[in-house]
């Protein structure tokens, strides 16, 4: 196989794999109405945000959530769909030096697209704690909520540039694990589902929090909607 050939035959993968590779959960998650990132003929779609911009005052500022949620989010949503155009268009003319690029560029809008999607529906303006299942399995796995709390806090705090700290639901191994994202297009587990996603970018905090991260990270505990967190393992136990 030439390159090229070996380029059109990757492309056809990369640029349809990010979807499929978790189809059933997908599913299941578009079923429940959890979330949902396309329509109908696949377009990518942005949702409205589950809450009023004002909702997670004071620890996230009603300006920031209107920024973040309208050209991060937004910006992510329609360069997805720019991406997935051009990616078909340069597969119809055979052009692989221009399918590589905007398959690339697809992976990391959609994965910024599905994050973001995950962080909304992670917050809530009261406090929850983890319950039932998912109180077993923080147990099981990291000893205790504390724990889990003080790791998640750790990597989220020192993940490298504009990042996530995230804890995913492995269906290999049954198990809660914790993840530092530095690119977001690239998983650093394969398989795992993202259960609890906490956006570092700057964009995310900077305009009340400045270089404060640590400031910012500790104050998103107050808005963990663990019950969502909840949900999302449920859902995820049922693919494993
Ligand atoms: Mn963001």
């Amino acid at each position: 196989m030439d390159r090229k050939t070996f380029l059109q035959n990757s492309m056809i993968l990369g640029g349809t794999a990010i979807l499929p590779t978790n189809s059933v959960f997908t599913q299941s998650l578009n079923q429940n109405g959890l979330d949902k990132i396309t329509d109908a003929d696949g377009n990518f779609i942005h949702l409205a945000l589950p809450f009023n911009q004002n909702f997670l005052e004071p620890y996230m500022d009603e300006e920031t959530v209107h920024l973040h949620y309208t050209f991060h989010h937004g910006g992510a949503v329609k360069g997805a769909n720019t991406d997935l155009a051009k990616v078909r268009t340069a597969m119809d003319a055979k052009d692989a030096v221009a399918a590589e690029y905007w398959t690339q560029k697809l992976a990391y809008h959609v994965s910024s697209h599905v994050l973001h999607t995950i962080f909304w529906t992670n917050l809530t303006n009261k406090l929850t704690t983890p319950k039932g299942e998912l109180a077993k399995y923080i147990d099981r796995h990291f000893g205790s909520f504390d724990n889990l709390k003080f790791q998640i806090a750790q990597i989220s705090k020192s993940v490298e540039g504009a990042g996530w700290g995230i804890l995913a639901y492995q269906p290999y191994a049954d198990s809660l694990v914790v993840l530092p994202v530095d690119n977001h297009q690239r998983l650093t587990q394969w398989g795992a589902i993202p259960l609890l996603v906490i956006d570092v970018w700057e964009h995310a905090y900077y305009l009340k929090y400045k270089n404060k991260r640590g400031d910012f990270v500790d104050a998103l505990f107050n808005l963990i909607n663990w019950d969502n967190v909840a949900e999302r393992l449920e859902a995820a136990r049922k693919i494993g």
